[in-house]
Order: C-alpha cells, then sequence, then structure tokens
C-alpha cells in the first residue's frame, strides 16, 4: 500500500524546539518503517508561512513578513538535516504552487455554496490565530491559551458552511471505525473530544480576513485574504499536486497526519469538512501525540527552559534524542522531558545494552582468528518474534512498544554471549556462537533503523555488511560474512563529569532569592504613581543585545521607555501586553535613548518575568 506520512507546517514565528523535533521525528519513524518495508511512502514536512501573527513578528523584527519566514524556514531544514529527517518534500504556504491550490480550491467552494459571505464578530487571539466566543475567554477576558488580551474584531467575512457537514462527518467517522476497526483520530480519548464536538452540532466559521494582508488573496474579492488554517491545511493536499505525483491524493493512499493534540480539531473535523466541499477524499487517519513540558514545566520562553535540539544533538548525538523521545513516552500521552531521565537512558539503553552488544562482538571476533561464515542454521534468538512484535507495535502507533521489543532482542543477545561462553569454545561450535551473535547485530541494526538511522548506519558499517540486503519478513537470513575490523564505540559512556557538565549547560540556573531590603512607610510608597501601560510597540535598539525600546500606553499618553528585558522577551511578544508602569520616574537616557518611566518585572539582575494584571482594565489605570 501507498503511505503518506506529514507533520504540522510549523509557524515560522521562531525556530524549532523539542516538540517540532518529536513530532517530525515521530512521523519520519513512520515514514523510514514503512520504506525498510519496502513499500512506497512519501512524507512530508514544511512551513506555515501566512497570518497576522508572522506578519507582526517580522515589523517587530523590521523585516519584510518573507524575508523573517526564509530565515525561519532555513532553520527549520537545517535542524531536520542534522535530525537526518527524510521527507521527500519541503512545503510552505508561500510557495506559489501551494497559494493557486488554495485558490482553486476557494472557488470549488465559493461555486457549490460553501464559503458566502457575512460579517463576523468575535474576540481574536491573534497568537492562536483564532476567534473566540465570549464564553470561551478565560478570567480577565484574556485567551484562554496564551492568557494575553484578545482583540473585539468586527470584519466583513467570508465563513466556511461547517453546519451542513455534521451528518457527513459522523458518518464519515463510523465508517473509518467499521472498515478499520480502528478510530478516525488516534488515541481514542482524542477521538470521543471531536466526536462530542461535532455531536454538539458545528457552526459556520469565518474563511477569511480584511484586517492584515499576509496571506493567499480570496479569489475575486480584493481586501479579503484565506483564513490561515483553510490556508495551511491545504498543504498535505497542494504538495500531492507537485510533479510527478497527479492522481496521488485520490488513489487508495494511506494518509496519516501527525500533530500535537492541541491542533486535532482543524485536522479532524475542519480539514475532512474542506476536502469533501472539494470532492475530494478525506485523509485516513490523525494521530495526535501529547503535549511536553520540561523538567516538569510548561516549555516557554519566559521560563528560559525551551529545549533546543540542535544542543542536544550536538551534545550526545541526534540519534540519542530520537530514542529518547520515542522510548521515553508512548505516543499520544503527555510527556515530561527530563534532561536527567535523557542521560540515564543513554547510559543503560543505548551505551550498555545496545553499545555493549556491538563491542562484545566485535571484540570477540577480534580474539577469534576465523572467518564469521556459515550456513548452518542455529537459533534465531526471538528476531523473527520481535520483528512481528515491532510489526504490530506499530500499526497501534507504538513506537514506544516497538523500541521495547528490539531491546528485548538486545538484552537477549547480551545475554546469550554470556551463557554460550565462546571464549571456552573452539572450532564449529565457536563459529555457531559467533554468527549468532554477528547475525543478531546485523539485525538489530535493520530494526533500530526508522528510529536511529545514522547508528543504524554506523553499526552496519562496522559489521561489514553495509550494502547487504535485508528482507523484514525473513530477518534472519543472511548469507554474506562480516567484517571484525573494530570501529569507535556507537555510544560513549557519559561519565559522572560529564553529566554534571551536560546538566549544568542543559538547565537554566534558579536564581537565589535576594534579602528583603529595609521597610519603607506608606507615604514613601504613595508616591509612587504605578499604572496599567499597555505595550504598543517594541523593537530592539541596535547594538545592546539586553535592552528594548517600547512605546506605552497610559490611556491619555504614550510613553517611550527603554527596558532592559531582551534576553527574556522578543519583540514580538510584548505587543498588546498590559503591565504595571512606573509613571513618575524621571525621565533618563538608558543606551542612548530616553526613557520616560519604568515597567515592573520581576528577576534580579535579569529579569525572568514580567508584571501583568489577572483581569483585563483600561491603560493609565491606578495601581496601589
Ligand atoms: O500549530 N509538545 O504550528 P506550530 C509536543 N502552523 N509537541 C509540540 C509542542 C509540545 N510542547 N509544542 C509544539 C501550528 N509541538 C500550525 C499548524 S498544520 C496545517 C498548521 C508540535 O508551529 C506539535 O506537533 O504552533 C504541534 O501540533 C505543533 O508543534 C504546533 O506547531
Amino acid at each position: 500500500m501507498r503511505r503518506y506520512f506529514t507533520t504540522p507546517i510549523y509557524y515560522v514565528s521562531d525556530v524549532p524546539h523539542l516538540g517540532h523535533a518529536y513530532t517530525t521525528v515521530v512521523a519520519d519513524a513512520f515514514a523510514r518503517y514503512h520504506r525498510l518495508r519496502g513499500e512506497a511512502t512519501r512524507y512530508l514536512t514544511g512551513t506555515d508561512d501566512h497570518g497576522q501573527k508572522i506578519e507582526r513578528m517580522a515589523a517587530a523584527h523590521g523585516k519584510s513578513p518573507k524575508g523573517y519566514a526564509d530565515e525561519i524556514a532555513a532553520a527549520y531544514r537545517t535542524t531536520w538535516q542534522t535530525f537526518a529527517i527524510a521527507n521527500d518534500d519541503f512545503i510552505r504556504t508561500t510557495d506559489p504552487d501551494h497559494e493557486a491550490v488554495v485558490q482553486e480550491l476557494w472557488r470549488v467552494w465559493e461555486k457549490n455554496g460553501d464559503v458566502y459571505l457575512g460579517h463576523y464578530e468575535g474576540w481574536y487571539c491573534v497568537a492562536c490565530e483564532q476567534y473566540y466566543t465570549e464564553k470561551e475567554l478565560a478570567v480577565g477576558s484574556v485567551c484562554p491559551v496564551h492568557q494575553k488580551p484578545v482583540e473585539k474584531i468586527k470584519e466583513e467575512s467570508f465563513f466556511f458552511r461547517l453546519s451542513a457537514y455534521q451528518s457527513k462527518l459522523q458518518e464519515f467517522y463510523d465508517r473509518v471505525l467499521r472498515e478499520t476497526g480502528r478510530p478516525f483520530v488516534e488515541p481514542q480519548i482524542r477521538m470521543n473530544e471531536v466526536r462530542a464536538f461535532v455531536d454538539a452540532g458545528l457552526n459556520d466559521f469565518s474563511a477569511s480576513r480584511t484586517n492584515f494582508s499576509w496571506g493567499v488573496p480570496v479569489p475575486d474579492h480584493p481586501g479579503h485574504v484565506v483564513y490561515v488554517w483553510l490556508d495551511a491545511l491545504t498543504n498535505y493536499y497542494s504538495a500531492t499536486r507537485r510533479e510527478g505525483l497527479q492522481g496521488f491524493w485520490d488513489d487508495a493512499v494511506d494518509i496519516v497526519h501527525f500533530m500535537g493534540k492541541e491542533i486535532t480539531r482543524f485536522h479532524a473535523v475542519y480539514w475532512p469538512a474542506m476536502l469533501m466541499a472539494a470532492g475530494l477524499r478525506p485523509p485516513s487517519k490523525i494521530v495526535a501525540h501529547g503535549w511536553w513540558t520540561v523538567d516538569g514545566e510548561k516549555m516557554s520562553k519566559t521560563r528560559g527552559n525551551v529545549v533546543d535540539p540542535n544542543r542536544l544533538a550536538a551534545d550526545v548525538g541526534a540519534d540519542a534524542f530520537r530514542y529518547f523521545v520515542l522510548r521515553e513516552v508512548p505516543l499520544g500521552a503527555d510527556g515530561d522531558f527530563s534532561h536527567q531521565a535523557l542521560l540515564t537512558r543513554y547510559n543503560a539503553e543505548l551505551a550498555n545494552d545496545l553499545g555493549n552488544l556491538l563491542n562484545r562482538t566485535k571484540a570477540l571476533a577480534e580474539r577469534t582468528p576465523i572467518e564469521i561464515r556459515t550456513s548452518v542454521p542455529v537459533a534465531d534468538l526471538g528476531a523473527a518474534q520481535a520483528v512481528r512484535e515491532v510489526d504490530e507495535a506499530m500499526a497501534a502507533y507504538a513506537p514506544s512498544k516497538a523500541l521495547e521489543a528490539i531491546w528485548k532482542l538486545v538484552r537477549r543477545g547480551n545475554e546469550f554471549i554470556d551463557q554460550a561462553s565462546p571464549w571456552k569454545k573452539e572450532g564449529q561450535a565457536l563459529v555457531e556462537i559467533l554468527w549468532t551473535v554477528f547475525n543478531l547485530c546485523r539485525v538489530v541494526s535493520h530494526l533500530v533503523e526508522p528510529f536511529m538511522p545514522e547508528k543504524a548506519r554506523e553499526m552496519r558499517l562496522q559489521l561489514g555488511v553495509a550494502s547487504a540486503r535485508f528482507e523484514w519478513n525473513d530477518p534472519w537470513r543472511f548469507d554474506g560474512s562480516f567484517a571484525k575490523d573494530k570501529g569507535a564505540p556507537l555510544f560513549p559512556r557519559i561519565d559522572e563529569e560529564r553529566k554534571k557538565e551536560l546538566l549544568s549547560r542543559w538547565m537554566p540556573t534558579p536564581t537565589p532569592t535576594p534579602t528583603l531590603t529595609p521597610l519603607v512607610s506608606y507615604d514613601e510608597f504613595s508616591r509612587f504613581d504605578f499604572r496599567v501601560g499597555e505595550i504598543v510597540a517594541a523593537e530592539r535598539i541596535p547594538k545592546k543585545d539586553k535592552l528594548l525600546k517600547l512605546s506605552v500606553d497610559l490611556g491619555s499618553e504614550r510613553r517611550q521607555v527603554v527596558a532592559g528585558i531582551a534576553v527574556a522577551y522578543g519583540p514580538e511578544e510584548l505587543l498588546g501586553r498590559r503591565v504595571i508602569f512606573l509613571a513618575n520616574l524621571k525621565p533618563a537616557k538608558i543606551g542612548g535613548v530616553v526613557s520616560e518611566g519604568m515597567i515592573l518585572a520581576a528577576g534580579d539582575p535579569d529579569v525572568v518575568a514580567l508584571s501583568a494584571l489577572d483581569r483585563s482594565c483600561p491603560p493609565g489605570t491606578k495601581v496601589r
């Protein structure tokens, strides 16, 4: 069967982090696994270049949206190279052929009455690129996801007639379950959520924007750009319209979209409806994985705990990262990324179990001056069983289980060496033992390939079987011979000293609590005029790495302020934030720029968090 795997196309708002690397590694493991089994497989990833968020972010960096998107998209491409991601294509929503397909679908939807013109009024969160109803907002009328102020927007807007697709979607979900025995959305818990959402009745959603222009123009309606999610979701289809792939979407292809659970609804409800409305088949499967926290905390720039996969790759190797994230958390469950756990698994499972198996095998061969070639049938130590278990696990979207099955085989190999005592044997008995452990290593090298492609290749090089063919359904069979030259260890052990060094580099150091300063009277305190201020503009100050120039709205006036927060915050994150502002601080020049006031922030000497209000109140409101 032909297979088509995709990741979300990532926003070009920032460079890739742990979460993006995770999804991309997961999808890569599936694509590589199916290729290994000889199935025709395509794998697509890319970037989501459009939308108001990107437009604003680019402006805050003083760049054009396209120029800014180009830089971040390049960082994505480089990162995927580092992680040996074997994608066949990299799509960007600014690719002209993608834009043309979005417009083509739009025309079909409009002709059939699936998009129509109306008015939209609602609360918009730019960070989510999503409208919220009054009810959905969090305490203080802020975005429930970002806790940032939302914007009230009323605009002429096209709508997508999602309401017409309720029963079609319900029937579709039922059909997938009936025909495949598995839910359309995996894991089941996410299917249940989607089903409940659809069963509750679907509303038409806003399908175009008029308040900004960074998007695909709506055909024949100047001033409207296509809603960024309609544009983005279409990527999976538009990529199959590229040269040589005509008809790909119509074929009996297994189309599987991987993503984080937070965007399941877009993929499991909007996307199939969009396709149905265009007379195209829906995808086969949505796989929604869980959410990573880091050392028990939400990952955020403000906390300074965003995990940079490139740094980990440089320190312990890209394949060790791939192995860890795939093995540590069952796909679908939320997970905590613990740096300590990464090192523990590295030493126990990669250096010890797998690395040692190969080292011992090579050492045995070195001490034994015979050619390791045999046609004598010897027991496969469970290799065929491991292959079956990997198949079952991958069919159930459980890569962590596949790795467990492979590790059972690796440990069996180590036990076999212990029990067979090759150092006491000679002649044919010795050849058989050696052949068995070599062959086991060879099988393992193929089984780990989807998960650790570079180390798998290195293993085969060291075994002298780099170009040997592997029969997935007859894994133990091998007619060639093995090489005996000893290579470098696959996974050098990380000793205590290095462990400490790595952990101190990876984990942000907590700031010590300063001792409290002497008491002040209320009179002294009341001389400070604190106000609610809204940050309405933010930019970097050339050659001053720590400083940002802000414009703060105090209701009756605007102030220019220089704030030493550039290490913790990028300018784009600050727009629209309401902070506590000291309004009667004497103006002073900071970094050569006049500053008229001060925003309050936590952290000394380095800022770690900005002050905030837990409910929305207008700029200028007195704070006491
Ligand atoms: O949502 N844990 O892009 P995005 C696990 N452009 N996965 C995480 C994660 C975390 N903490 N953080 C991010 C978008 N991810 C849209 C998608 S698709 C047509 C458009 C991963 O840059 C996860 O895959 O915000 C999540 O779904 C994705 O990054 C969101 O990436």
